[in-house]
């Protein structure tokens, strides 16, 4: 039977159950990449696994978040990643060569292989026809162990592309459109396969924009064919060994369709404050702008910045604008300095980031209050930028570069006088990899470095009978992993759970870890009660250790997004959802509720909690795999991992 290029992949990876959507599969991961802010706790997980050295096929850890080194936490958190790596077998990529899927796609990235990440954008590799999914930092140690990663057989959407986009259309405003139709919630355990003539006027890098991107709809991953584009790509990495044609089978029967004729669409933006609010460009032009970032994951590539620097020449940043520019990668900093980029954007007044996330995880650059940033990224939630007053655009490069100039939201298809950055994909790429540090065939020698400031992942208890205690707080919809775990200023905490869990929810209600930890001394139970697509976003598994940590039992929502939903059960957290919105009414913050024989309950699938405050009670739907159900009876996945050791 002719078969989409995700089944094809996910067969030739198939370790348990049957590929038929909606069904529990588990596959073998070829690749696993890790980054500092999720990588302590990923490998403090995989050490207490007691392996010597990591079993996958290739694994990366990266060091790109956390750049900033404000106070002795982060160098720590560096060198334990550095020195465990050597231990364990992981290459390690050192602070200032680059965002890990920017490098990632450069250096590793190969077609028809399995990629898991600690990181949401992770799928950034389907641009190189993988199936690389974003996870929780316990779901890579797993993986690492040599573990299959567990997921829902996906519903496989095809999205068709025709036409070539026109001059300063770009991949952005693809998946700006993408964005547009499918919106941040209701695509769970959904992929989106990219197919069509269109295909081929797309590069590998552009590809890895829609796919980077794609996350922001919840999708388990994106992914484009293998072709020539492919082919030439990776042969200008010097990669050329590791190109294999990979494409759908003529006849590949799908899920569902949406088809795109790219040489209509016009620029487009996110606005404030969600990667699925579309505008286009236009219907903003003169609005002012007061700082421009371009970079992160999504839009660093050297073509972008090349682009970028193209516009610029000649022009001076508007004198009220602030622009940074964080190129992806060394590699891409390396060419643009090399080429004289650079030259002309330091000229323009551009301020050169350092090639890291930095901007995007509102690690710094924070605008000022009610300041208007358009940003090459792809998450504007609201207060991620460190201000909570600030209007977040996320636009593409040439958007970005045009309002740097002019000063105020700008039309690249309006008549602006300056002319359209004709820029190829380069032959051959400057490849350096001095930076990547790779591991001793025997590590075992390797002395692991520990600060005061990294702790262990704390443990939890197995579950108890019965539940009993408090709606803790009462949240909307969309809430996503920055306002449960905010990032940023309190980055630097991620490897020491107690400290970092007294942030929980702290964008939304400050209080909320006091009110925890009070109901847990008097021996009560925390419960969140939320909207549609709770934990949109991140993979932060933080979002589950620390509310974990604070008693939390359970999560009730109307709907989870998959990865915090992973998250929840690998902690032992029981994520149950609302059937209705008018069972999500009748709880409110501080109710007394209760769940009765809550092991047998949650094997029924069903679930009764009762308001006792209000003397009314719900059913509930417990939607987990036996795998997950296990974890969660035992108190989460690393309790199940010692069971067994
Ligand atoms: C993000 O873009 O939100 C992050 C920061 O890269 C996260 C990972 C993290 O929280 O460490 C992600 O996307 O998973
Ligand atoms: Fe880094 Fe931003 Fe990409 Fe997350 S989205 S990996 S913070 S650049």
């Amino acid at each position: 039977m002719a078969q989409t290029l995700t089944e094809k992949i996910l067969r030739s990876h198939l370790k348990s159950g049957t590929l038929e959507s909606g069904k529990p599969i588990g596959i073998t991961i070829d690749q696993t990449l890790t980054q500092d802010a999720t990588g302590t706790m990923t490998y403090l997980q995989f050490e207490a696994m007691g392996l010597e050295r990591v079993q996958n096929e290739l694994a990366v850890s990266y060091v790109d978040h956390n750049t900033i080194q404000v106070g002795f936490e982060n160098a720590d958190d560096h060198r334990y990643l550095q020195s465990v790596a050597a231990a364990k077998g992981v290459i390690f990529s050192k602070p200032g060569n680059g965002i890990c899927h920017q490098v990632h796609l450069e250096r590793f990235g190969e077609p028809g292989k399995t990629l898991l990440g600690s990181d949401s954008h992770t799928p950034t590799g389907g641009g190189l026809a993988m199936i690389a999914i974003g996870a929780g930092g316990l779901d890579v140690a797993v993986a690492m162990a040599g573990g299959p990663f567990h997921l829902i057989s996906p519903r496989v959407i095809e999205i068709r592309l025709s036409g070539a986009l026109r001059p300063w259309v770009t991949a952005k405003d693809v998946i700006l459109t993408v964005l547009e139709h499918f919106g941040t919630k209701g695509n769970v355990n959904c992929i989106f396969e990219y197919t069509g003539e269109g295909v081929a006027t797309l590069q590998v890098p552009e590809r890895a924009t829609i796919c980077n991107m794609g996350a922001e709809c919840g999708v388990t991953t994106s992914l484009f064919p293998s072709d020539e584009n492919t082919r030439s790509y990776l042969k200008a990495q010097g990669r050329a060994e590791v190109y294999r044609p990979l494409s759908a089978d003529e006849g590949a029967v799908y899920d569902g369709l949406f088809e795109i004729d790219l040489s209509t669409l016009e620029p487009k933006m996110a606005c404030p404050h969600s990667p699925g609010n579309i505008e286009v460009v236009r219907n903003l032009a003169g609005k002012r702008v007061d700082q421009v970032l371009i970079g992160s994951c999504t839009n660093s590539s050297y073509v972008d910045l090349k682009k970028v620097a193209d516009i610029l020449s000649g022009h001076t940043v508007a004198s009220h604008v602030s622009l940074g520019i964080a190129p992806g990668s060394r590699e891409v900093l390396l060419m643009l300095s090399r080429d004289g980029s650079l030259a002309t954007l330091v000229q323009s007044g551009a301020r050169i980031l350092e090639s890291a996330c930095g901007f995007c995880i509102g690690n710094h650059q924070s605008p000022g209050t009610d300041g208007v940033s358009l940003r090459t990224s792809n998450r504007n939630f609201e207060g991620r930028s460190g201000t909570k007053s600030a209007h977040v655009y996320l636009v593409s490069p040439e958007t970005a570069a045009l309002a740097a100039i002019t000063g105020v939201f700008t039309d690249p298809l309006s008549s602006h006088g300056i002319p359209y950055p004709e820029v190829a994909q380069p032959a051959s790429f400057t490849v350096d990899d001095s930076m990547l540090v790779f591991p001793p065939a025997d590590g075992s020698g390797v002395e692991i470095f520990r600060g005061p400031n990294i702790g262990a992942p704390p443990a939890n208890t197995p579950l108890k009978e019965n539940l009993d205690g408090y709606v803790t707080i009462k949240v909307g919809d969309k809430i996503t992993t920055d306002h449960i775990m905010p990032a940023g200023a309190r980055l630097k905490y991620r490897s020491n759970i107690p400290v970092y869990s007294k942030y929980v929810f702290e964008p939304i209600d400050e209080y909320f870890s006091q009110r925890c930890i009070e109901n847990q001394d008097r021996g009560r139970d925390n419960f969140i009660i939320a909207g549609a697509s709770y934990g949109q976003g991140s993979s932060r598994e933080h979002a589950a250790i620390c509310p974990m940590y604070l008693g939390v039992k359970a999560v009730i929502a109307l709907s989870i997004e998959r990865i915090h939903q992973n998250n929840l059960c690998n902690f032992g957290i029981i994520p149950l959802t609302f059937r209705s919105e008018e069972d999500y009414a009748k709880f409110d913050q501080n109710d007394e509720v209760v769940i009765e024989l809550i092991r047998e309950q949650i094997t029924t699938g069903e679930v009764v909690m009762k308001n006792r405050t209000k003397a009314v009670e719900v059913i509930l739907d417990c939607d987990v795999t036996d795998e997950q159900r296990a974890m969660l009876i035992s108190g989460g996945l690393l309790n199940i991992l010692k069971e067994h050791s």
